[in-house]
């Protein structure tokens, strides 16, 4: 489906949400086809010839833009970016507290990509985007939605300052291929730092503007609402808007349950720092957080991407409980239990990783 892997873990076939198998994250940059995929709405197609960007809002001359001019007259820029959906990890919130309505995602809605296109902020000096007045720039998509009641296109927003920074970028190119239909093709909004929520697909509009978008994404889903909340009753502007990735990693050589050799065991695994962020620093535990043995960390393919990580220990026969946690440069870290973190929407769990193995 898709022309993804047979062995992503899919979640619905309709709208299309799958995640990757985490021994296809392990290399740098994910291939195409095992790069996740997470939908809200039926993947609209849009020839090229037909795609039209509107830029408007608070700018000095609103343009509407073809594929050609948005992939000729701005130069070609890569960014390799790691997206992460907020929703990654959301089944260990859930054996904390029932998360009703929301598919319960594994440790693989999180991937990494060359990303190529031009960058959002030489198209906004291009339409005269008034620094002074404006404060966020809005994005919408055509793809409809029935989650939102009643039904909605897809849309969200970033702060101006974000929008104009270089790694912001309208990509029509992944992994050196065309952008495909499913990841958002002909282009899409890349921001790198953020949940992958506002990295919005198959983007027409954007608008700048003096407040955040009003678009349900935005107003209302992909907030941390208190644990009191109801998720089914959710005004608008209700709880706290996500948009940078709190610092995080996890395990991606072996899976809660294996059973290994005994004598030496190397494990691996990826960490990632929020926006501007770097990671500093990866801990293992083999007592449950008592103890920690630095892992050996791999050069990032650039400041935004994830950064690899290992550590060898000799595993003796028996039960070995893992934990692990990440600090980036300003020393946060992870929280150590997901019951912490736990929301009615079920994102944004960055807890401490686990797995649990047998040993011989
Ligand atoms: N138009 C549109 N853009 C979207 C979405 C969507 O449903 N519609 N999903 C968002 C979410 S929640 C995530 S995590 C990323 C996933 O990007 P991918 O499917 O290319 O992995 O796209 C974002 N952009
Ligand atoms: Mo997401």
């Amino acid at each position: 489906m898709w022309n993804k892997r047979g062995d992503m873990r899919i979640h619905e076939r309709s709208p299309f949400n799958a995640e990757s198998p985490l021994g296809a994250l392990t290399d740098d940059i994910t291939a195409v086809d095992a790069f996740y995929s997470r939908n809200h709405g039926p993947i609209p197609e849009l020839p090229i010839a037909r795609w039209r960007l509107r830029v408007d809002g608070l700018v000095a001359t609103p343009r509407t833009f073809t594929f050609d001019e948005i992939s000729t007259e701005f130069g070609v820029h890569a960014v390799t970016a790691t997206l992460q959906c907020a929703g990654n990890r959301r089944a260990e919130l859930a054996d904390v507290r029932d998360i009703p309505g929301e598919d319960l995602w594994g440790s693989g809605a999180v991937s990494t990509a060359e990303w190529r296109g031009a960058r959002l902020a030489d198209v906004l000096d291009a339409v005269g985007a008034d620094r002074t007045h404006g404060a966020h720039v809005c994005f919408e998509a055509p793809d409809v939605s029935a989650l939102a009641d009643p039904p909605q296109v897809y849309g969200g927003s970033i702060p101006l300052a974000k929008a104009l920074s270089p790694e912001v970028l309208l990509a029509w190119g992944m992994n050196c291929e065309p952008l495909s239909r499913v990841h958002g093709g002909p282009v899409r909004v890349i921001v790198p730092g953020y949940v992958g929520a506002r990295s919005v697909k198959w983007v027409t509009a954007v608008t700048v503007t003096d407040q955040p978008s009003d678009n349900y994404f935005q107003a209302s889903a992909y907030r941390i609402l208190p644990p009191a909340d109801d998720a089914g009753s959710v005004a608008p502007g209700a709880g706290i808007p996500l948009s940078t990735l709190p610092i995080t990693c996890d395990f991606l050589s072996h899976r809660d349950g294996d059973r290994v050799p005994d004598g030496l065991l190397t494990v691996t695994g990826y960490a990632l720092a929020g926006d501007g962020r770097d990671v500093a620093r990866v801990d293992v535990s083999l007592d449950d957080g008592r103890s920690w043995h630095q892992a050996e960390l791999d050069q990032p393919r650039s400041r935004w991407s994830w950064r690899h990580w290992s550590l060898t220990m000799t595993a003796a026969p028996g039960p070995l409980r893992l934990t692990a946690r990440a600090f980036d440069d300003t020393a946060a870290t992870q929280p150590e239990s997901a019951a912490a973190l736990w929301n009615p929407k079920g994102y944004a769990n960055n807890s401490w990783p686990r797995i649990h193995l047998s040993v011989g």
